[in-house]
């Protein structure tokens, strides 16, 4: 069977419309009508490459800030919406994604949810998120996971606002009909653990003698930024630049060996000075987010400068190309890990 067969609609005679309108008003339709829109010979995704400057959206929150309380807003988080899909709180097919402010003296209400969340910490000097009796400090370039279905809640008891990025696989959740969610009982969730807890325990290399990993989500919540970035840098020193990606690494779970997440994959690239990749595209849609450096990256027809904080989609088995013009830094989350659950991940090099 060659592509154009599944690439080709039927014509439509007035006769055959007549026939559709009747099957319509019957709840049914002719396969032949939509087969190449949902039998897809590649993948056709929604979503389409955009890009979120900081500086722009830094004082769009600020004015949030100014308009409702954390507390009244139960989050108060600017969605960023792929400007294909305007409406449906959606970043890509499978992820949400926000920025979240938290002035000085609020508190941001307990919470859980059936959906897992990520926060990529922007802005911080002090200040918390709380996830099943941990408080966990934010410093920018800190990755901090929220398993689905654990209390959460977000204080800032510092003198300065806290802004971080948040994903979600909520669209995921949402499409699967699987999401719940209720307060705790108190505004903020009793503080049960000493702070640093999670990773104390989990991120030494060294487990109980009898641990089993109870679930797919990663016992260590806080991924600091100080040994990310040393991880990445010192491993760079070793380790070949690859023509699409740089130096690409994987957050992992230390408790498997697979992702922190079970939905959502992370990853930390380092792209050395003057860097001009290759082009590449994979099946998971990703949200990048740029830590350090500058750059820009090309993204199926469109050309996207990025400098630090800047947020940017790539959606599914787009052609992707990043240049870098000094040494930089880029966090990316996507839904890979369901993709290969599923063995279903494709990722190709294009030149
Ligand atoms: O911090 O719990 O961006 O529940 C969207 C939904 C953040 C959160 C979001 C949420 C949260």
């Amino acid at each position: 069977m060659s592509n154009s067969a599944l690439d080709v609609k039927p014509e439509i005679t007035p006769k055959r419309q007549e026939f559709y309108d009747r099957l319509g008003k019957k709840a049914a339709a002719p396969l032949w009508e939509v087969l190449a829109d949902i039998v897809t010979v590649k993948p056709k995704p929604v979503g389409v490459p955009a890009l979120w400057r900081f500086d722009e959206m830094r004082p769009l929150l600020m004015e949030a800030g100014s308009l409702i309380t954390a507390h009244e807003a139960e989050r108060r988080v600017l969605i960023l919406e792929n400007p294909a899909m305007p409406g449906k709180s959606q970043i890509t097919g499978t992820l949400y994604a926000g920025l979240q402010l938290v002035l000085p003296g609020e508190v941001a209400p307990s919470h859980r949810h059936t959906p897992s969340a990520l926060r990529f910490v922007l802005e911080s000097e002090g200040g918390y998120t709380a996830v099943d009796g941990e408080r966990i400090v934010m410093r920018p370039g800190d990755f901090i996971v929220t398993p689905a279905w654990t209390y959460h809640d977000h204080g800032n008891d510092s003198n300065a606002p806290i802004i971080w990025l948040d994903v979600l696989d909520l669209p995921l959740i949402n499409q699967l009909a699987v999401g719940f969610a209720e307060h705790h009982p108190q505004e903020t969730q009793p503080v049960t653990l000493p702070e640093g807890d999670s990773l104390a325990r989990f991120g030494s290399g060294l487990f109980p003698v009898d641990y089993k990993p109870a679930h797919g989500t990663t016992p260590v919540r806080c991924f600091p930024w100080d040994r990310s970035r040393k991880a990445l840098l010192d491993t760079a020193r070793s380790t070949p630049v690859n023509r699409c990606h740089g130096v690409k690494m994987r957050y992992e779970n230390p408790a498997t060996g697979g992702f922190p997440m079970a939905t959502i994959g992370t990853f930390l690239q380092m792209l050395p000075a003057n860097f001009s990749g290759a082009p590449y595209r994979s099946t998971d849609a990703t949200v990048f987010c740029v830590k350090e450096g500058r750059g820009k990256s090309k993204i199926g027809n469109d050309v996207f400068s990025w400098g630090p904080r800047d947020i940017f989609v790539v959606p599914s088995w787009t052609p992707v190309q990043h240049e870098a013009s000094e040494q930089s830094i880029l966090f990316s989350a996507s839904d890979r890990p369901v993709q290969q659950a599923l063995r279903l991940w494709r990722e190709e090099e294009m030149s």
